[in-house]
């Protein structure tokens, strides 16, 4: 295969980087890349044509405009010139229409693609929620990234992957908007009582070992709610909604690679206890009355927060604590119960 060429990455990284008042000339630029004017001049006329308003004054050079709008493009160049990530998004597959990014991440990782390789897609298809639901993935407002990751753990401690995938994403989206997010059991990041973020971690895995996690994270950014069909117009939200203005999905989405990074190297040397100890922090049901539907059954009683898999953990009228592996939580009134 073909090396896919680094300049225009670099091109955008000297860019950035540049001092006020943010020219870099093109003799700088053929002198550093290595490449001729021409195939500079040629370079900047791309990544135009990718979004970025690159400025050009003759005898300054090329500057980057201020990031607005459309000003901002959302693309595998515009993410690896601004990673802070050394392994997460280290390699970005982007496109502009998939059926789900999770299920390209999943071909991707059994081809043997790098612990840290993303898939990002504009828009999806058939994007999946849990149990067969559908994430509804209008274009080119939001992000849909799945994350693959390798871990040397066993099946049953994959929960706490997703447990991890909340805690970064209620980080990142807490570093964009005025209100702090909370979860909600297992998977869901709401601002308020809306759904902003859903998680779907699936796993290729052996009866002993994973062999790869496939982490999938939507999160709701610049959608407006015109975009999304009327059963969900009252429960989802999105960034937008909250920071009152658009958001940079570049720099979201480089913020959760990073949040993501920080977090798996915590849980990889310290395991799950500072994980679930953030993520407990942001979790808003404990001690309130809720209701569970299960794969087989429905419980009432109150929420007693999780144990130390991350298994959530509720009193029955009874008295008797049932242990939940899966399910949907919500809220009830206290005289229901
Ligand atoms: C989830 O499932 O919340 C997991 C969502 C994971 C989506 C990402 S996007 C990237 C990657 N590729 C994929 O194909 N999937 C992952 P669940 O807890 O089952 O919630 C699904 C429910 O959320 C739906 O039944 C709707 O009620 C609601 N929903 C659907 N789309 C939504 C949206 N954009 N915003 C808010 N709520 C939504």
């Amino acid at each position: 295969m073909k090396e896919k060429d680094s300049s225009p990455v670099e091109i955008i990284r000297r860019l950035n980087a540049a001092p006020p008042p943010g020219f870099v000339s093109g003799e700088s630029l053929s002198r550093t890349l290595s490449i001729s004017r021409t195939a500079v001049w040629k370079q900047i006329k791309g990544l135009k044509k990718m979004g970025f308003a690159i400025e050009s004054v003759p005898s300054k050079g090329y500057r980057l405009e201020a990031k607005t709008g459309s000003a901002d493009p959302f693309n595998a160049v515009s993410l690896t010139a601004g990673l802070a990530s050394e392994t997460i998004g280290k390699k970005i597959f982007f496109y502009d229409s998939l059926d789900s990014t999770n299920t390209r991440a999943f071909e991707l990782g059994r081809s043997g693609e790098p612990e840290g390789a993303v898939v990002i897609a504009e828009t999806q298809t058939s994007g999946k929620g849990r149990l067969g639901r559908i994430w509804e993935s209008p274009a080119g407002v939001n992000l849909y990234a799945s994350i693959i990751i390798r871990p040397n753990l066993a099946p049953y401690e994959a929960q706490g992957i997703t447990l991890l995938a909340a805690v970064t994403a209620s980080e990142a989206i807490a570093a964009f908007v005025p209100s702090s997010p909370v979860v909600k059991w297992p998977n869901d990041v709401l601002i308020g009582s809306r759904k902003v973020a859903g998680i779907l971690t699936e796993m290729d895995t052996e009866p002993e070992r994973i062999n790869f996690i496939v982490v999938g994270i939507g999160v709701n950014v610049n959608m407006t709610k015109n975009l999304l069909p009327d059963s969900l117009k009252a429960v989802a939200t999105s960034l937008r909604d909250s920071a009152g203005g658009e958001v940079s999905r570049t720099e979201f989405a480089l913020s959760l690679f990073y949040s993501f990074e920080k977090w798996y190297k915590i849980y990889l040397t310290e395991g799950l206890p500072p994980v679930l100890g953030a993520w407990k922090g942001l979790f808003a049901s404990e001690g309130k009355p809720v209701r569970v539907t299960g794969l087989n059954d429905t419980i009432e009683g109150i929420c007693m927060g999780v144990d130390s898999t991350g298994a959530l953990l509720v009193r029955r009228a009874s008295g008797g604590v049932e242990k939940v592996l899966a399910g949907d939580v919500e809220m009830v009134r206290r005289k229901s119960l």
